[in-house]
C-alpha cells in the first residue's frame, strides 16, 4: 500500500468536501491477487474457516444482476485483512477526522457486475448509533478502473455539513437509488453537486460518515471491484440502549462488564502514539 502523506490542501478539500480521491494508493501487482480472492469468498470457501459477518450474494443461487456484498471479509480471509485493517488507513482516517486513532468498524468486499444494479444513496455514521460518539470514516479501495458507467462510487460534495438522518429507504438495488437524497435535499432546500468517484484501479475515495453517497447501475461491460474499510475513532465505545442500524449483526461484540469494542472484533488500526 503507497504511504499517504495528508498535506494541508487535502485536508482542507477534505473539511470542504467530505471526501478526497487520489488515484494511486494499492500497487498495480497487489490488485490481481486481491481480486481473485472474491470469487471463493462469495461461494463460501474461507481462507481462516471464519464466516464473515454478513454475506448477502451467493454463487449459483442469488439473482446474477445484483452488487454482491461481504461485510468483515477481514475474518475470512488473510490478505483482505491486510489491506483493509492497514495502519496506512487508520492513520489517515484519524488525521482526516481529528481522531487519535482508528479502530475498524466494519469492511465491505464489494462486487458490482455487469449490469449490477444499484446501491441507495445513504450516509454511513446512519447504520452506527450503537456506538458513541456517533461518526465513521470510510476508506474505499477500487481494485478496478471506475468510471459513470461502471457505476461508480458517487458523493454529494459538501453534504457531510447537513447533519446525520437516520437510515431510509431500501439499500440494496432501489429502483431509485437517489430517492431518499432526492426528499432529502427538497424538503431542507439543498442543491446537490454530484462527484463520480473515476479512478484507476488501485485508486482510493476517503469520505466522512456523513457524506451523502450512493451508486448507480453497472451499464458496462466491466466488473467493478472494492474493498471498504469503516472507521470510528480508536477511543468509541458501545451505546448502552441505541441499537438501530447494524447494532444487530454487530452488538452481540459487547462483553458484559465492559462498554469497550473489542480488538478482536473492531481491530485497532492506529494510534497516535
Ligand atoms: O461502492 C459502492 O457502490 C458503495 C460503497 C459505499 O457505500 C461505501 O463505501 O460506503
Amino acid at each position: 500500500m503507497i504511504n499517504l502523506e495528508l498535506d494541508h490542501t487535502l485536508i482542507n478539500n477534505f473539511n470542504r468536501d467530505g471526501f478526497i480521491i487520489l488515484e494511486k494508493f494499492i500497487e498495480r501487482d497487489f490488485i490481481e491477487n486481491v481480486k481473485r480472492k472474491f470469487e471463493p469468498l462469495f461461494k463460501g470457501k474461507f481462507e481462516t474457516g471464519i464466516e464473515p459477518d454478513e454475506w448477502n450474494w451467493k454463487f449459483d443461487k442469488d439473482p446474477v444482476d445484483v452488487t454482491r456484498q461481504i461485510c468483515n471479509g477481514w475474518k475470512s480471509d488473510n490478505l483482505i485483512k491486510s489491506f483493509v485493517c492497514h495502519e496506512i488507513v487508520g492513520k489517515a482516517c484519524a488525521e482526516l477526522m481529528n481522531w487519535n486513532g482508528s479502530k475498524l468498524i466494519q469492511d465491505n468486499v464489494l462486487w458490482k457486475p455487469p449490469g449490477g444494479k444499484t446501491l441507495g444513496y445513504h450516509q454511513d455514521a446512519a447504520y452506527d448509533d450503537w456506538i458513541i460518539p456517533q461518526t465513521m470514516m470510510t476508506c474505499w479501495m477500487s481494485l478496478d478502473d471506475t468510471t459513470k458507467e461502471t457505476g461508480t462510487l458517487e458523493y454529494v460534495k459538501g453534504s457531510h455539513k447537513w447533519g446525520l438522518q437516520p437510515p431510509k429507504g431500501e439499500f440494496h438495488s432501489p429502483e431509485d437509488y437517489r430517492e431518499q437524497l432526492k426528499i432529502f435535499a427538497e424538503k431542507n432546500n439543498k442543491d446537490l453537486d454530484i462527484v463520480y468517484v473515476e479512478v484507476p484501479a488501485g485508486g482510493v475515495a476517503f469520505h466522512h460518515g456523513y457524506m451523502w453517497h450512493g451508486s448507480g447501475i453497472n451499464t458496462s461491460d466491466k466488473h467493478r471491484r472494492a474493498i471498504v474499510s469503516h472507521c470510528v475513532p480508536s477511543d468509541a465505545k458501545f451505546h448502552p440502549t441505541n441499537n438501530g442500524g447494524t447494532a444487530k449483526t454487530y452488538k452481540k461484540y459487547k462483553k458484559e462488564d465492559s462498554d469497550k469494542l473489542p480488538d478482536e472484533f473492531f481491530p485497532l488500526l492506529w494510534k497516535r502514539d
